[in-house]
């Protein structure tokens, strides 16, 4: 192999180089720097599970995006044209080589991307005592032994929280007990909304007529955000709330309070069923 000027083989061992330096670096700082910032946080099981994906995503991400700016910064800078018009060099047709890199690259990737979504989606139902998300995945007959059903009513533009185990009883503030299963029943009373504890890892479409359902263990105390992840209206952006994970000594205080404060209302709710079909007028007054 002779070597010339047309030769490409010095500048994409420089490439390379600096490719290979910059993105061990890179995927240094993504795993151990921005990685434990990255969201949703650790505050369940669910919630962990997406924070390792975001961070393993972005690891896998990181040499990605730093070959094409390394190759972008490298081309503006080394074969730029300077004086005289140059040629353009010869149009290559094929290259079973850089054809077969870029297959098996890719490939490669996607096919670990599958296995390893794959994997955590069965591993996070698993962790979750067999209840999983979705749209009507799990029956309230089916929910764990000893776990908190926890009815999520959303309506234009406020999030409130039934609790039939203890009376039925319709909250507006969210709390729950720490290291107790919740498994939460997404509705809607008018148009679509979405459920959002953040921190969490719970999302799930509240839909007018639909028993979404999405379990968590929550095991962190403290509070966590609630917004509605869906453009639902003019106040859509007002639809936020903040949760409260209590030890479960300081939950049955709160839930014993709220069935007393809430009482005169209660007695006014229809009974307890997986979804509401509510008269538009008299909700109206
Ligand atoms: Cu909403």
């Amino acid at each position: 192999m002779t070597t010339d000027a047309t030769d490409p083989a010095p500048d994409l061992r420089r490439i390379a180089v600096v490719w290979v330096v910059l993105s061990v670096i890179g995927v240094l700082l993504v795993i151990f720097a921005l990685g434990p910032h990255m969201p949703p946080g650790s505050d369940s099981a669910q919630a962990h599970e997406q924070h390792e994906a975001n961070i393993i995503i972005s690891a896998i991400l990181t040499p990605i995006a730093i070959g094409l700016l390394v190759y972008f910064a490298y081309a503006l800078t080394v074969f730029r044209q300077r004086g005289e018009l140059i040629e353009d060099g010869p149009p290559i047709h094929g290259n079973s080589r850089l054809q077969g890199i870029w297959l098996i690259s890719t490939v490669t990737i996607v096919l670990f991307l599958a296995a390893y979504g794959t994997y955590a989606l069965y591993a996070t139902d698993s962790n979750a005592a067999g209840a999983g998300g979705g749209q009507g995945a799990t029956l309230i007959s089916a929910a764990p032994a000893g776990s908190l059903q926890v009815q999520v009513v959303s309506q234009q533009w406020q999030f409130t929280f039934r609790y039939p185990q203890y009376g039925g009883v319709e909250t507006t503030q969210l709390a729950l007990p720490l290291g107790r299963t919740v498994v939460f029943h997404v509705t809607s009373l008018d148009v679509i909304h979405s459920f959002w504890a953040y921190q969490l890892g719970v999302k799930v479409d509240a839909v007018p007529g639909a028993d979404n359902v999405a379990d968590v263990t929550p095991h962190t105390l403290g509070t966590f955000n609630v917004r509605c992840a869906e453009l639902c209206g003019v106040w859509h952006g007002a639809m936020a709330t903040t949760g409260l994970v209590l030890t479960p000594s300081a939950f049955s205080s709160w839930i014993a309070q709220q069935r007393i404060k809430n009482a005169p209302a209660t007695r006014h709710l229809p009974p307890y069923h997986s979804v509401y079909y509510p008269d538009p007028i008299e909700r109206a007054g």
